[in-house]
């Protein structure tokens, strides 16, 4: 099997998600919107997006989700959860899509791949909007891990990792994480799990493109991330 990955987002997620199962998997480093890449990965992904699992006999799967489901399958774990507990897990996968990692997202979004790429400058009102997202998503998250360590009762699940995607990129979205004192100690209970903190040891990955200073970035002076 190959994972098709980079350093991005859910292209890192699938990454941790196969470290954290140890599956036997080729890391298959992965650009492709860079030029001449396309026409390589369109026919194992027509929106060209990764992560992409590619496996002999199957056709290739991609969005990080589905390839999460795949690889705890393969490897018998309960990672993701095959029990009665599996409602419970997608509920949290399909609220924080649309809630909590669509809030991370947005505001990730501005500050760390726009300016990464030079597609934009960062938006003021669309942070904002992130922020509030944020704001009301992590109340809900705040009340949850103040009553338990993970997301679900029987304790860590691929909804954990999915619900954080974006947190490990916190340098550069300066998410306001640190006022949920619950929610950041369950980012801390992550990263306190190599498969999470480093999914890309050993592997030989491009660091991504720098985040310009807010100085460097032309006619954006003062557009540093929000608190
Ligand atoms: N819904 C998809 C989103 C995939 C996606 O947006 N991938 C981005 C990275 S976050 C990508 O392909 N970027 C190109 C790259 O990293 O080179 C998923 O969950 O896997």
């Amino acid at each position: 099997m190959k994972l098709h990955y980079s350093r991005n987002p859910n292209p890192r997620l699938a990454v941790a998600v196969a470290r954290h199962l140890g599956s036997a998997v080729d890391f298959v480093f992965a650009s492709p919107f860079a030029p001449g890449q396309a026409e390589t990965y369109r026919p194992l992904n027509p929106s060209l997006s990764i992560p992409i699992l590619e496996e002999e006999g199957r056709r290739s799967l991609w969005e990080a989700d589905a390839i999460a489901c795949r690889l705890s399958r393969f490897s018998g774990s309960d990672f993701w959860r095959r029990d009665e507990d599996e409602p419970d897990m997608i509920r949290w996968l399909s609220w924080g899509k649309a809630n909590f990692v669509q809030a991370c997202d947005m505001v990730h979004f501005e500050y760390g791949t726009k300016q990464r790429y030079g597609i934009g400058p960062v938006e003021p009102a669309v942070v904002a909007e992130g922020l509030g997202a944020f704001r009301r998503a992590a109340d809900i998250l705040e009340a949850e891990f103040s009553a338990r360590p993970f997301l679900l009762d029987s304790g860590l699940s691929y909804a954990d990792f999915r619900m954080a995607c974006f947190l490990p990129y916190n340098d550069v979205a300066g998410l306001p994480l640190a006022d949920y004192p619950a929610l950041s100690a369950w980012n801390d209970r992550l990263e306190a799990l190599p498969a999470w903190s480093d999914p890309f040891a050993g592997l030989d990955a491009p660091s991504l493109p720098r985040v310009p200073l807010a100085a460097e970035r032309q006619g954006e002076a003062g557009q540093e991330p929000l608190g």
